[in-house]
This record gives structure tokens, C-alpha cells and sequence, in this order.
């Protein structure tokens, strides 16, 4: 007899959603997005008192010239599939202005997954870890600041901390870890 499909049968994947943004949106800046990106991605975590957030962070832009962007990491718990949660991300990005004109353009709001624990993943849709991942320091340094473990064994990901240091230079920090809890004065 097949098992019954339970509530509880779907994966919790932990998984670290990079978030970037360089342009703001309607009365919202890049930073005021990022915020409500953390609240967002907190809605959907299915432990939302566990979620870790990392600094914030700008740095020049990769790609055509364009605005500096702001970067961050969120690590979360989801209950469900890489692709549900590609489809809510999606569907996040689209809420907050993302318009889709330029690869590697700017944007008011991107969000990326960049590595799910223990997984890896290969489809048309969906690469994780993110290809670019270790090409670039932006996602990189936030990654390993929510992610304390030195490597992945499943997926062979190397995260640490000597290899983001090497291009550490090309982005500053502006803020320490609880920047999304404080709104800043009108
Ligand atoms: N896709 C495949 N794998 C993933 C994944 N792990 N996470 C697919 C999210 N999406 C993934 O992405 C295009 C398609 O990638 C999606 O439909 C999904 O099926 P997109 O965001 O719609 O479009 P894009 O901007 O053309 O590509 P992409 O790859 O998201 O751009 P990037 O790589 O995010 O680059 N410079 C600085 N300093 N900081 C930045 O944050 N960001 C970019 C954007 C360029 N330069 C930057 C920054
Ligand atoms: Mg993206």
C-alpha cells in the first residue's frame, strides 16, 4: 500500500535566499525594500523566530553600469519544494516593482537562491548553489555570516571565510545584522 501523504511528508529545506537591490520603488528606497524583503521571506519561513539575517551591505556594480546595489543574506526554513519557493520569491520580486528589461540590470528587488543544505540542484529552472556564487563577494560574504558551517559535504559547496576575504574589499558594510529591525526616521 502506498504511504499515506501527511502534513508533515513535504521537505524543510534550510536555505539562504540572497537579496539585492539598486533602484528604489514608488516612496521606497533600495534599503526600505530589502527590509520589507526580510519581512516577507520571515512570513513564508516555516520557523519565522529562526530566520538570521546578515549585515548590509554596498558594493559596485557587476554587470552594465548602473546604480550601487545593496546585498544581504536571509537564512530560512521552508516547507516545501525549491520550486514553490522560487515561485513565492518570484512572486515577492514582482510585488515590489521588479521589472525583467536587462540581465544583470538594475532592480528595485532581486532574490536568489543561493544554496539550499545537503541539496543540488540542476534543472532549466532552477541552479543551486547559485552559479555565480563564489564569483561573487556580495552574495558570498553575506552567505557565510548566516551559514556557520565550513562546507557542505552533499553538495561539496567550500564556504569559508578566508575564500570570501579574498574580494572583501569590493564591498562595505553599512550596517550590522539587525539593520531590517530599525526603520529609519521620516
Ligand atoms: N534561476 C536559476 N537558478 C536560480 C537561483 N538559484 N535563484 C533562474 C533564483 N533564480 C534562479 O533570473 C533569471 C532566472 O534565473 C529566473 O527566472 C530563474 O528561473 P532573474 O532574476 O529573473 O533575471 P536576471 O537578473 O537576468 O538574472 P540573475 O541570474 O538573477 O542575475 P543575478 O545573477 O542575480 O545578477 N552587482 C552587485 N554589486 N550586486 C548585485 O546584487 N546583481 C546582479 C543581478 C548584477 N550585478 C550585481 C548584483
Ligand atoms: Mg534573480
Amino acid at each position: 500500500m502506498e504511504p499515506m501523504q501527511t502534513a508533515t511528508s513535504k521537505p524543510t529545506l534550510e536555505v539562504v535566499v540572497g537579496l539585492g537591490s539598486n533602484l528604489p520603488w514608488r516612496e521606497l528606497s533600495s534599503r526600505m525594500l530589502l527590509i520589507q524583503a526580510v519581512l516577507q521571506l520571515q512570513k513564508r519561513s516555516c520557523r519565522p523566530e529562526a530566520i538570521r539575517v546578515s549585515s548590509l551591505y554596498q558594493s559596485a556594480p557587476i554587470g552594465p553600469q548602473q546604480p550601487d546595489f545593496f546585498n544581504a543574506a536571509v537564512k530560512l526554513f521552508y516547507w516545501g519544494t525549491a520550486e514553490a519557493l522560487l515561485d513565492e520569491l518570484q512572486a515577492v520580486e514582482s510585488n515590489f516593482g521588479r521589472e525583467r528589461v536587462l540581465h544583470w540590470g538594475p532592480r528595485t528587488l532581486d532574490l536568489d537562491i543561493l544554496h539550499i543544505v545537503g541539496m543540488s540542484i540542476q534543472s532549466e529552472r532552477l541552479q543551486v548553489p547559485h552559479p555565480e556564487l563564489l564569483r561573487r563577494c556580495f552574495a558570498y560574504g553575506p552567505l557565510l555570516e548566516v551559514l556557520k558551517e565550513p562546507i557542505d559535504a552533499q553538495t561539496g559547496l567550500i564556504l569559508s571565510p578566508e575564500y570570501a576575504a579574498v574580494e572583501a574589499d569590493q564591498m562595505c558594510k553599512i550596517d550590522s545584522e539587525s539593520w531590517w529591525k530599525t526603520l529609519p526616521h521620516k
